[in-house]
């Protein structure tokens, strides 16, 4: 099913003519009413009159969180304030939030971007939807909950956490769908377990993970233990929220991007030069219908890979593959680059292991030192101390093979991970660098 065949399935060529025509008005109006865009614009020499094609993107300034963080909290905004009803914001690195902004009509855009995102993952009318992702600040919860409504399904918003109140409701309320980041879906499974609750007492069929790196493996995972259908989602709080990208059930292979609404390149994210389709980089988002907080070339430090070849689905927006890392998560320990989801691929892959695990980083002397902690299964870790430490070894080893970096294994009792409610945090760096 498809939420919006009008725009979802435009021939390619009227999709890159209604991009170039909203990019025009775009760069216009910011131009006219954010100061700071218009600056940043000038000192490349370039004026709105110089966008004549889609590749004269390339010709504008790129935004970043520092961007941001110095026009905080609603330096960006490019509407009058009393045109603002709704405000977000997600952490940022350094203290102050990054803030975002919706106009009325901005909350109706978003909307159907996850209306379309639902449809996409299967959830229509007479569903019930769990939305476990959290209510507040975060974007995750409430705009889920928007488009769950527009879609004609019966939304329950219980937001994240209290994993025993979760499994009652899925059980009483009889939920379809669940919405939550996929480190929580495993938790709820985790707390299934122990409460001796079968998967087959649940009628959940699908559930639309997002808002973290995941795995493939987490996702065979996840679908075994709950016995669903697990989709990715992406997005993020200054691009809209989550209804960027999102997979399609028929294909589950990559996530088709709501090009009529933003347009993604991929660059090279130490030079900033833009790559071809197929190569791996940096994502870019440029939004083309956002009015309250616009962003240009917003620089996400998310890693993909754009996919042009049409999907069978039916739907004609390109897609991008599944997040593989952050440019900024990425640590470098002794000089090699890791990325925390090459630890996650290694575990996954490795029986007797279970899909919790934290990276812990020092610095011992000048000498970086990585502790991978990870949470083996009941059954192992009550077998003897030889087949704990051969496991340990054949971690160690495929960590060496795939990291070309030696690391420390530390094998934890079951439930010794703190679990996560939303967002998990794999890495501790405790180096001061
Ligand atoms: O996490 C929006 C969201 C909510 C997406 C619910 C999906 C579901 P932020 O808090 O601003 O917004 O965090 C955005 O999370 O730049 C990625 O690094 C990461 N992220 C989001 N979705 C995925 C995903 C929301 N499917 C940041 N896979 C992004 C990997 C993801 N990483």
């Amino acid at each position: 099913m498809i939420w919006n065949e009008e725009f979802e399935t435009l021939p390619r060529e009227a999709v890159e003519a209604l991009q170039l025509k909203r990019l025009k008005n775009l760069i216009e109006r910011v131009y006219a009413v954010v100061p700071y865009y218009r600056k940043k614009m000038e000192e490349m020499g370039v004026k709105p009159s110089d966008i004549k094609c889609l590749e004269d993107i390339r010709k504008l300034p790129f935004t970043t969180k520092e961007d941001l963080r110095i026009n905080y909290p609603f330096g960006l905004f490019a509407v009058p304030f009393e045109r603002v009803v709704r405000i977000h914001a997600s952490s940022g690195t350094t203290g102050k939030p990054t803030v975002v902004g919706y106009t009325k009509r901005d909350i109706e855009t978003w909307a159907e971007l996850m209306a379309r995102t639902l449809t996409a993952g299967g959830v229509h009318q007479g569903d019930v939807v769990q939305n476990a992702y959290g209510y507040g600040l975060f974007t995750g919860g409430l705009g889920a909950h928007y488009g769950a409504e527009k879609v004609g399904a019966a939304v329950i918003p219980i937001s994240g956490g209290n994993s025993k109140r979760q499994i009652m409701l899925m059980q009483d309320f009889g939920s379809t769908v669940l919405l939550c980041t996929p480190s929580y879906a495993l938790n709820i499974a985790d707390v299934m377990k122990e409460m001796n609750i079968p998967e087959s007492s649940l009628k959940i069929r699908v559930g639309l993970f997002g808002a973290e790196p995941w795995s493939e493996n987490m996702r065979e995972e996840i679908e075994k233990r709950l016995n669903i259908k697990a989709m990715d989602i992406y997005g993020l709080s200054e691009v809209i929220g989550p209804g960027v990208a999102s997979e399609c059930i028929e294909e589950k292979r990559g996530l088709h991007i709501f090009e009529d609404n933003f347009i993604a390149e991929i660059i090279n994210p130490i030079t900033c030069e833009p790559l071809p389709h197929g190569e791996k980089g940096e994502l870019v988002f440029t939004t083309l219908t956002k009015e309250a907080f616009p962003v240009i070339r917003y620089r996400t430090r998310d890693i993909s890979v754009i996919i042009p070849e049409p999907c069978s689905c039916g739907r004609t927006f390109k897609r991008m593959q599944r997040i593989t890392g952050r440019s900024d998560d990425m640590l470098i320990i002794r000089g090699v680059n890791v990325f925390p989801s090459q630890i996650e691929h290694v575990l996954m892959s490795i029986k007797g292991v279970e899909p919790h695990y934290q990276i812990v980083v020092d610095r011992e002397g000048s000498l970086d030192m990585m502790e991978v902690q990870v949470e083996v299964s009941e059954g192992i870790f009550s077998d003897e101390v030889k087949v704990l430490q051969k496991l340990n070894k054949c971690i160690s080893q495929e960590l060496k093979d795939t990291l070309g970096v030696n690391c420390k294994v530390k094998l934890v009792e079951p439930k010794t991970i703190q679990r996560s409610e939303g967002k998990a945090k794999r890495v501790i760096d405790n180096r001061k660098i």
